[in-house]
């Protein structure tokens, strides 16, 4: 896809280190540039150009906008949900903010496409939690929660007004072992596996029967480039797409985590993230994104468990 050039705003997190990479070699090196107030280490800073920037800097984005002659934006920085209960005024800040003047600037200089995460903390205790339909209610009650939802309202706001290419998905939790989470209620699923395979032993801030929506980040970034790259009279959802893969609780990670180090030993000791994990949903329905742009899957529980042990060291 020759004459594009992409912004890619949070590449120094857990998604947008990873994204970032995956767009350089879809793209060329010098056309994906990394932004971030976090500098970045290791090969996302030598593979590439990198900015510092915070993304409620609108000046400054707009100004990284005509220096590179961007034509996409991916707009990756967010405080999550355990955090933002802490801070709620800066998440909401963050969050919110941070989007709309990407929006803005997307806007004003004729920006091609845009990208921007929701969640499923989007949801709420009074949506239905089995299979929890595209359309449905949604009355979250987290301060992360409410950013996201409000947020696919502003997508799909500047979509009908102006016609801007906003794209959107609701990312389950995200388990990687490349660049650390922070912050966020579905963390615990990250933190097992190095737990498991530097010390054998994880206690667990979530109870071991509570089923969370997963996903394994080549999935994820997938699923990302996939819609990204859809032709867009088949993006038919314009706030944000529910997206799945696998639903497993505490227990049943720490099973299949034994298959592969048999003496793991997993306790508990539940904290206020667990009344978060009490209000989101247990399994998705995607059938829309697999409909729209032909979605699927590859990882499960087990094959991911496979791979996140054979690569942690
Ligand atoms: C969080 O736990 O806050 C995030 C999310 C599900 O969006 N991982």
């Amino acid at each position: 896809m020759p004459g594009e050039t992409i912004l890619l705003i949070g590449a120094s997190g857990q998604i947008g280190a990873e994204l970032t990479m995956l767009l350089r070699s879809q793209y060329g090196n010098s056309n994906v540039v990394a932004a971030d107030i976090k500098i970045p280490v290791g090969e996302l800073a030598e593979s590439g150009p990198f900015e510092e920037l915070n993304v409620l800097d609108r000046n400054r984005i707009a100004e990284l906008a005509d220096k590179y002659k961007l034509t996409q934006i991916y707009n990756m920085a967010a405080m999550l949900s355990a955090t933002g209960e802490k801070f709620p005024q800066k998440a909401w800040q963050l969050n919110m903010d941070g989007l709309i003047n990407t929006l803005e600037v997307a806007r004003e200089k004729g920006i091609k496409k845009m990208y921007w995460p929701s969640s499923i903390a989007a949801f709420g205790p009074t949506t239905p939690k089995t299979d929890t339909p595209q359309i449905t209610i949604m009355e979250p009650n987290t301060i992360y929660g409410i950013s996201k939802q409000a947020g696919e309202r502003w997508c799909e706001w500047y979509f009908l007004k102006y016609g801007l290419d906003v794209r959107s998905i609701r990312y389950p939790g995200i388990i990687s072992y490349k660049t650390e989470p922070g912050g966020g209620t579905t963390d615990y699923a990250v933190d097992i596996y190095f737990k498991a395979k530097q010390t054998g032993k994880y206690t667990c801030y979530i109870a071991e029967n509570t089923l969370l929506p997963m996903m394994y980040m080549p999935d994820a970034i997938k699923a990302t480039l996939q819609l990204m790259d859809a032709p867009a009279d088949t993006i038919k959802v314009r706030s944000s797409y529910n997206l799945a893969a696998m639903t497993f609780s505490p227990k049943m990670v720490g099973e299949a985590i034994k298959k592969h180090i048999p003496d793991f030993e997993l306790t508990y000791d539940v904290d206020f993230r667990q009344k978060i994990a009490e209000t989101w949903p247990g399994s998705i329905d995607d059938s829309a994104a697999r409909a729209d742009w032909g979605w699927q899957h590859e990882y499960d529980l087990d094959k991911m468990t496979a791979d996140m042990l054979k690569h942690i060291k």
